[in-house]
């Protein structure tokens, strides 16, 4: 037990007083002195260094490898370790899932804890098994590759979200596993905010790949001369080589098995959004036409397409009425926002078709199927955290929103876990009150009253409905929720800037959002056409993408389920998939602004303490009992304490051997004797058992030296 022999306390249930201050000076400290994960029981409280810190290596992975969770200094491989056990001991479905807001750390501890996976399993060192390791390992650099981006907030941040399951065989050994993506912020395509970059894979292509590739994929080596890699400035991060990452993605995907003409389209298809990004138009009030054709061209090569076509699409749609087929000439402004909508759309065809590549190089194959009676599962969620941008729109409405759900996941399990293994053991259970923001789930996806629905009846509309109506609506409908303002409902609100805004009072805080823009992305339309054409690509693997472009035109199709709605079912699908096995937790919290190692922003800080409702935790925690043991393993540790546990307990049950130990010591006032577990009701009691076995540890070793030199 490592409680007291390092800096601050391991456990903030072990803390003399549980208040907003003590948490946040044990948390200091330990932040200083280089502890970064704190526990709160079963729950790994994370810090985020923003530096090196060398406790990753195979010397620390040995530590912690089938310890129990209390044994070890707290650290996220004891997550890791515990999610494993939980599968191997019970055979059970587990998961991890990360939180914490843009910045604070959760894809760094995935990797970790899939890297410590890997580590600690396939002993035997089969072939195969090795081979899933890596290839799940190395899956993570293709993800970032085409789903990271700089943002304000984070250098790598994740722009989608993503669960992955391992799958073990009997062995408990990694035979395979499975990426689940979540809504991929698609607007950064074509549009950045200062200070803010598209996709990393853009940038890697330009500034890594060989010269010759570039003159073949029509680009030049400078993102400057891009409007989808420019708008936010700067082209390159201080933290971030390109260059090098280019080569590690390639790497990866040749492991993964992408053939080369694979890899080569995935690359065409970047360059060509990138040129795409470049095409002009001119519109002379009657019709519009492509002002760069050199760009047409090179768009129309690299998507295998002839750049006639391809033009006609960009400036024209064609539609169906009464049986009729007809062609429609866009003004410049729906050219180019057509352009625009076909970027994002092949981005996100290009992003969603290598998902399904990587799943398919990790799937469980056959052979490993072989002997398996079942197979078990830890999944690890790693989703964008809860983020505020000067400007919120759509995506991060939606990532809020995500947020949100994750945190109504934790109150719910952590609460009910609490409860069931109080009444599980037999013992009374005394409730703890906490901030239960369902309230704001209801308020984003309720049928017909919430925010969802209220846009989709919005995109339903045949009319000309504008972002300021659906606003409106909004405002009508929401007026009286307490987690929702605008500025028409509080004029005085200086919060709101424009009228254009609305206000959600999330549980991680306000955050205001334009609703210019949200009819569109949540209708998220793309003219037929581009599908057709991309149907029509000579480059097979592209056209794979786009099976829809085969309809005919005349074809009625349905109305598609919106993006806001969609989003809404995934993310009720994946928290019903997450409740459905073990959870284990690690809280991510990022120490300040500034990508600082040595800074600790206390204002900061205690708001995320806050809102993440960390002392609620504790507070449950300890409603009753700081501490449990099953009884064997209680024994096991204190047993040197009492003569008569020492060496060996002779009598019935463990139970039995830590009732007379816990008599002897004279602590019977402060436990409580469930089925299988022993309850301490304060940290005291605990720190004197553990004093006691120190003080006598170094008396143990002498007496065994001696019995094993045959001196006794
Ligand atoms: P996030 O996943 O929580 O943000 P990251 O895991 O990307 O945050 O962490 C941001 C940066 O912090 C990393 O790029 C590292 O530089 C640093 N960092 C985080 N954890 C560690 C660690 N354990 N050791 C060293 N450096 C670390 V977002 O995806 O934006 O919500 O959506
Ligand atoms: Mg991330």
């Amino acid at each position: 037990m490592a409680h007291h022999d390092e800096a601050g306390i391991g456990d903030f249930v072990l803390l003399d007083q549980i208040n907003i201050d003590s948490f946040m000076e044990n948390l200091q400290v330990r932040f200083n002195a280089g502890k970064i994960y704190t526990y709160i029981g079963e729950v790994c409280v994370s810090v985020n260094p923003y530096r090196t810190i060398n406790i990753y290596g195979p010397d620390v992975v040995n530590q912690y490898k089938g310890r129990e969770i209390f044994e070890r200094p707290p650290h996220v491989f004891a997550i890791a370790d515990a999610a494993y056990k939980a599968m191997k001991r019970r055979g059970q479905d587990t998961c991890i899932v990360i939180s914490g807001e843009s910045g604070s750390g959760k894809t760094e501890a995935s990797k970790i804890i899939m890297r410590y996976i890997a580590a600690v399993t396939n002993v035997s060192q089969q072939a195969e098994i090795d081979r899933v390791k890596s290839v799940l390992i190395q899956s993570n650099s293709i993800l970032e590759a085409f789903g990271n981006a700089k943002t304000n907030r984070n250098d790598n941040s994740s722009r989608f979200g993503k669960y992955m399951d391992i799958n073990f065989d009997f062995k408990h050994d990694p035979v395979g596993g499975h990426i689940s993506n979540y809504l991929l912020e698609k607007s950064r395509v074509v549009l950045q905010q200062p200070g803010e970059r598209n996709f990393h894979a853009f940038y890697q292509l330009l500034y890594g790949a060989p010269d010759a590739e570039l003159a073949k994929l029509r680009l030049v080596r400078d993102a400057g001369q891009y409007y989808y890699t420019s708008q936010g400035g700067n082209t390159r991060v201080d933290s971030i080589s390109d260059r090098q990452d280019y080569k590690s993605v390639s790497a990866a995907l040749r492991l993964l098995g992408f053939s080369s003409e694979k890899t080569d389209c995935i690359w065409r298809t970047i360059a060509a959004v990138l040129n795409l990004g470049n095409v002009e138009f001119d519109d002379n009030g009657e019709t519009t036409t492509v002002s760069t054709p050199e760009r047409l061209e090179a768009v129309g090569a690299l998507l295998s397409v002839t750049p006639a076509e391809l033009g006609k699409t960009l400036c024209h749609r064609v539609i169906a009425a009464g049986g009729e087929v007809m062609e429609k000439g866009h003004t410049g402004v729906q050219a180019s926002y057509g352009r625009d909508a076909f970027a994002k759309a092949i981005y996100e065809r290009l992003f969603t078709w290598i998902i399904q590549e990587v799943n398919s190089a990790i799937e469980v194959r056959e052979e490993s199927q072989r002997y398996r009676t079942k197979n078990t599962v830890i999944g690890v969620l790693d989703i964008y955290g809860f983020e505020i941008f000067n400007n919120n729109s759509f995506e991060q409405f939606c990532i809020n929103y995500c947020n949100e759900k994750l945190q109504q996941l934790f109150i719910e399990l952590v609460l009910r876990q609490e409860q069931e293994e109080y009444s599980r053991e037999g013992i009374e259970w005394t409730n703890v009150d906490y901030f239960n923001n369902q309230i704001i789930c209801d308020l984003v996806e309720q049928p017909h009253k919430g925010i969802i629905a209220i846009m989709d009846e919005a995109c339903l509309n045949v009319g000309r409905i504008t972002d300021e109506m659906l606003l409106e609506a909004m405002d009508k409908k929401l007026a009286n929720h307490r987690h929702y303002s605008s500025r028409r409902l509080n004029p005085m609100d200086k919060e709101l800037r424009h009228g254009e805004e609305f206000r959600i009072r999330h549980y991680a805080g306000d955050v205001s959002y334009n609703i210019t823009g949200f009819l569109d992305k949540n209708k998220d339309m793309l003219y037929q056409d581009f599908k057709r054409l991309l149907y029509s690509s000579q480059n097979e693997t592209l056209k794979s993408m786009w099976p829809e472009g085969a309809q005919h035109i005349s074809k009625t199709t349905k109305r598609p389920l919106t993006a806001g709605t969609l989003f809404k079912n995934s993310m009720i699908a994946l928290i019903n998939n997450l409740a459905s096995k073990q959870p284990h937790y690690v809280r991510c919290i990022k120490p300040n602004e500034e990508k600082s190692p040595v800074l600790f922003d206390r204002e900061r800080v205690r708001h995320q303490v806050n809102y993440l409702g960390l002392i609620e935790n504790v507070r449950v925690r300890r409603a009753g009992f700081a501490y449990r043991q099953s009884y064997d393993r209680f024994l096991r540790r204190y047993k040197m304490i009492s003569q008569f546990t020492w060496p060996n307990f002779h009598g019935e049950s463990d139970k039995e051997g830590v009732k007379i130990l816990i008599k002897e010591q004279n602590f019977v006032d402060d436990v409580k004797y469930g089925k299988t577990k022993i309850f301490l009701r304060s940290p005291q009691t605990l720190f004197k058992l553990e004093q006691a076995r120190g003080r006598l540890i170094p008396h143990i070793v002498i007496f065994l030296q001696k019995m094993w030199r045959g001196a006794l």
